[in-house]
Parts: structure tokens; C-alpha cells; sequence
């Protein structure tokens, strides 16, 4: 292909599929290749969900399919290729070995696993290895590390006026638009009554993605998920049809609904553009811009533009920063001592929780459930029943189609079972059934009762959440953000707590979260 002396060969990853990517910016068409690889290692590192599979396969090869027609070189090899080696670097050297090349260039990888087999590239090729920075993102790691240098505490709040500042999005000169950085407050209705949750368009699977739906079926069978009802955009215009779908007719009431959740409404008013902007076919600034564009027209209000920019801009840059500042031992924590297995209906959806049974069922359907179904249902479950992280972030990380691991674990490991004794959040998001219940309309249809806390068919969050507080009083009761539940503990007789604990103790045995062996 090259010859000697000649080119570099370029690295593009599954989750890198971006135009302006820094490894392809100063791309010669005459004299680089660009190396594409679909391999057995990134295909096992998690058991991924079908649908994630169908999803970075179909765009990898669609992406592959617009720089060939831009004219530049491609080498993309297929799962089913024989001479594949299956492995990232086991590709770079193949290519090195068959043909001449004066470099690599590669722009970072989203997690530390293939941030150091990089660096082992780096010591096995024969010429040069260059990694540039992810300038996807707007907050550099560099700039990240240095924000959070000297500052006793890590608050996203501030690190979110920070990045409003840098880029300007919603400010009146140096104000905030409105006077008010952050809207979170109004956007916690529940859903009344009658409100409906507005039609979605389909995103029809276009023929690539029928392909690999095929072939994924066929090599893939076991793993978790359906592909029946594969709604995900697989390259740019797709993704931007959803975007631009959303800023016209669910932006202006997101706001008000973010934290509501509904039996068989995955998607309520939410963008679903996580996946497509996790892979590369958004860019994270245009979307913001595009939604200000919206408040600034008079399309949508405030608090709804606020609330999107706020989770682009604010949290998904935040937890991606802390994944870098907190290095590869970060997941090894284990705050509260967790120790049970992960119950089996996290998998089969087989359960009388009626709002888990939702949540399961959405997840294997779609891929997807929006973030309070992901914090405040399983996230809250499993940290109530202490489930060990290995076992929470590995289910996150198989199940969602916007799971890799930059993002996944801070959310996770920190947000939603507070492994990491404190560093993402200032505590615990344990809640019992009354938080579900008024967010939802999960128990009218359940089993369970969710008023009850010990009988037979009380609700099982309830005695978990009390007696979670209690088995952690040492470690949480000093917390003044608890100060409310642990007031309301300290008044319960010794006899009620003991009937808790008991409960508890129930339960945790009947759902199944046995002590890990
Ligand atoms: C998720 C994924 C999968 C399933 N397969 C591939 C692959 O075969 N080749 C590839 O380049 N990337 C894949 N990816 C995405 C990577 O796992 C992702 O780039 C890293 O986890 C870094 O975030
Ligand atoms: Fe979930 Fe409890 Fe409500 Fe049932 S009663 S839906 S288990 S919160």
C-alpha cells in the first residue's frame, strides 16, 4: 500500500467516529492509511449488549464508507476476517509489518485499559506512536488536573460555571443568562395525570445496520439485549435528524420533565443522543449551541436549555475528568464494603418490583434507560442491597449502549453506589419507595406496597433504606446532607430498628444478594 518512508498510518477506534477527530485533521490522502479494526478484544472486554454491538459495527463501517469516498485510504478489517489477530495493537503491527510507515497517530482512548496498551505499542513498533489529545471534549485532561489541583473538594457546580465561562454558552456578558447558573430545581415534576408523553420517530436500521444486525444475531447470541427494536443513529445525519428532532419538539418541555419516569416511557422527553455523541457523531459544543440557539429564539425555555447544556457541559465533562484525575485504581475502591452478588433479575427482568421490572425490560429492549432510571431504580437498588462495584459496573457497563468506560464508571462507582467513599458525589443517592413513587408511575401497578415497611408485601426499598443508613451510621451519619434521615433513625426504638434490620436482612436473601463467595 505505502511505501517505505512514507505516510502514517492513522488508528481510528470504535468511539472515535468524528470528522474534525485530532488524529485525521492533517490526514494526506496520498500518503496516509487510515487503519479501522473490528476485533475479538474490544468485542470481549465486556459481554456488550447487542445493540451496542450493531451500533459502533454499523457506524465504524459507515464512517469507514465516508472517508473512502472523501478519498482517503482505508484499511478496515472485519470480525470475520481471517488474518485479523484481534486485537488493537496486533492490527497496528500487521499493518506495520505489510507496509511502510513513518508513524502512528492515534487520538486518546476513552479508557486507561487502551490508554496503556498504547503505551505498550509504543515500546513494540518500529517507528513512532503519537497520541494527541481528545479535543472533543472541551475541558482538556490538562486543564481538568489543574482545576481540580489545591481545591480541597471537587464540586461540579463550580467546574460547570468554569466550562459556561470558557465557552460562553448562556452568558450576558460575564451573567449567567437569566441571572441563575443552574435551573435543577424546576426540573423535577412529576408527570400529572394524563400528560402524555410526546411520539418518537424511528430511526429505520438503514442497510449497513441491517447487515450487522444479521451478523451480530448469528455471532453473538448469548449476549444480554434484543435487537428488535434497535433505535440508534449510526452515522451523522442520523444522528443529527434525532438532534434536531429533539431541540424542535422535546427541548421546550425537558426541563420540567428530566427526573420523571413512566412504566414503558424509556425515553420520556430525553434527547437520546448519549450513544451517538459517546461514539463521535455529535460534537458535544454544536449540540450545546444549537439548544442556546433555541432559548435565544424563543423555542424553549431556560430551564429545559439550561438543564441539556448543564449535562454536557457540566457532568459529562465533569465525570470524564475525574475518570482521568482518578487513575485505573479508582474502580478498585470500595467505600462501604460492599460484598453481595448482583441479583439475577438485573439480567432476566424477572421480579415483582414492578419499577426495576420496567427498568430491566426498557434496558434489554433499548439499550437504554434514561439517568434517574439508571440512578434512582438500579443504581439506588443495588446500593441499598450492597452489591460489590465490580458487579454494578460490570452490568452498566455490558447493558447501555452509551457504556464505555470514561463515562460509565465515575457515574456508577461514584454517583450512583458511592464506592468511591465521596469523590463524584457528597452522598449517598439512597432513597426509599416514597422518592419512586413520586416520581413515577411505578407503584399503582406494583406488587409491593409502597407505604408499607415490614409486612409481607411491603415495598423492598423501604426497610433497605433504613437499614442501609443504620449498617453505615459511622461512616454517613456525620454527613450533613443526612442529617435529615439520620434525625428521623435516631428516633426509632431499638425494637424498630432491630425489626428493620430483620427485614432487611429478608430481603436481601430473597431478592437473591447473597454475600459473594
Ligand atoms: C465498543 C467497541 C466494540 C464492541 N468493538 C470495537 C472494535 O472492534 N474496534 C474498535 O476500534 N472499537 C470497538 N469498540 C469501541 C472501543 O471499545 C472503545 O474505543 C474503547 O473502549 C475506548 O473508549
Ligand atoms: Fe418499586 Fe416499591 Fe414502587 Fe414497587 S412499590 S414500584 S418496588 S418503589
Amino acid at each position: 500500500m505505502a511505501k517505505r518512508g512514507e505516510g502514517c498510518l492513522r488508528l481510528i477506534l470504535g468511539d472515535q467516529l468524528s470528522d474534525g477527530l485530532s488524529s485525521l485533521r492533517d490526514v494526506d490522502p496520498d500518503r496516509d492509511v487510515v487503519l479501522m479494526a473490528e476485533v475479538m478484544s474490544e468485542a470481549t472486554y465486556v459481554r456488550h449488549h447487542q445493540q451496542k454491538f450493531v451500533l459502533v459495527f454499523s457506524a465504524m463501517r459507515q464512517f469507514a464508507e465516508r472517508l473512502r469516498e472523501a478519498g482517503v485510504r482505508l484499511r478496515y478489517v472485519r470480525l470475520d476476517d481471517p488474518a485479523n489477530t484481534h486485537s488493537l495493537n496486533g492490527e497496528v503491527l500487521r499493518a506495520l509489518a505489510e507496509d511502510a510507515f513513518e508513524r502512528v497517530v492515534v487520538t486518546e482512548p476513552g479508557e486507561w485499559r487502551l490508554a496503556q496498551a498504547f503505551e505498550d505499542l509504543a515500546h513494540m513498533a518500529p517507528v513512532p506512536v503519537e497520541v494527541r489529545p481528545d479535543d472533543r471534549f472541551i475541558c482538556s485532561r490538562s486543564r481538568f488536573e489543574a482545576w481540580a489541583k489545591d481545591r480541597k473538594e471537587l464540586r461540579t457546580e463550580f467546574f460547570y460555571r468554569e466550562m459556561r465561562r470558557a465557552t460562553g454558552l448562556l452568558m450576558d456578558g460575564d451573567k449567567p443568562a437569566g441571572g441563575q447558573w443552574n435551573f435543577d430545581p424546576e426540573n423535577r415534576k412529576r408527570l400529572p395525570k394524563g400528560k402524555r408523553v410526546p411520539a418518537r420517530q424511528r430511526i429505520a436500521p438503514n442497510a449497513t445496520t441491517q447487515q450487522v444486525m444479521a451478523e451480530i444475531a448469528a455471532r453473538f447470541p448469548q449476549n444480554f439485549g434484543t435487537l428488535s427494536a434497535f433505535n440508534y443513529a449510526t452515522n451523522g445525519e442520523e444522528a443529527h435528524q434525532v438532534l434536531d428532532h429533539f431541540i424542535t419538539h422535546l427541548l421546550p418541555e425537558f426541563g420540567d420533565w428530566q427526573d420523571a419516569m413512566a412504566r414503558g416511557e424509556p425515553l420520556m422527553w430525553h434527547a437520546h443522543i448519549s450513544a451517538a455523541m459517546n461514539i463521535g457523531l455529535i460534537d458535544p459544543l454544536d449540540a450545546c449551541r444549537q439548544a442556546e440557539r433555541a432559548y435565544r429564539e424563543g423555542v424553549a425555555p431556560l430551564n429545559a436549555v439550561e438543564g441539556f447544556v448543564r449535562q454536557i457541559i457540566g457532568w459529562r465533562e465533569y465525570v470524564r475528568g475525574i475518570y482521568w484525575l482518578k487513575g485505573p485504581t479508582y474502580k478498585a475502591s470500595n467505600a462501604l464494603g460492599a460484598d453481595r452478588k448482583l441479583p439475577e433479575f438485573y439480567w432476566s427482568g424477572e421480579t415483582d418490583m414492578a419499577c426495576v421490572r420496567d427498568v430491566v425490560e426498557t434496558t434489554r429492549d433499548h439499550a437504554y434507560a434514561h439517568h434517574i432510571q439508571r440512578l434512582m431504580v438500579t443504581g439506588n437498588l443495588a446500593l441499598l442491597l450492597g452489591v460489590h462495584p465490580d458487579e454494578v459496573n460490570d452490568w452498566y457497563m455490558v447493558v447501555y449502549a452509551d457504556a464505555f468506560e470514561w463515562v460509565e464508571l465515575p457515574n456508577t462507582h461514584g454517583m450512583a453506589i458511592f464506592a468511591d467513599g465521596g469523590v463524584v458525589a457528597s452522598k449517598p443517592y439512597a432513597a426509599s419507595g416514597a422518592y419512586i413513587d413520586r416520581m413515577s408511575n411505578y407503584c399503582g401497578g406494583c406488587a409491593y406496597d409502597v407505604k408499607d415497611r415490614l409486612g409481607d408485601k411491603a415495598c423492598p426499598f423501604n426497610a433497605l433504606y433504613w437499614d442501609f443508613l443504620d449498617r453505615n451510621s459511622e461512616r454517613l451519619e456525620k454527613n450533613l446532607r443526612l442529617a435529615m434521615p439520620y434525625k428521623t433513625l435516631s428516633r426509632m426504638s431499638d425494637g424498630d430498628r432491630a425489626a428493620i434490620r430483620a427485614k432487611a436482612s429478608k430481603t436481601r436473601e430473597a431478592l437473591g444478594a447473597t454475600v459473594r463467595a
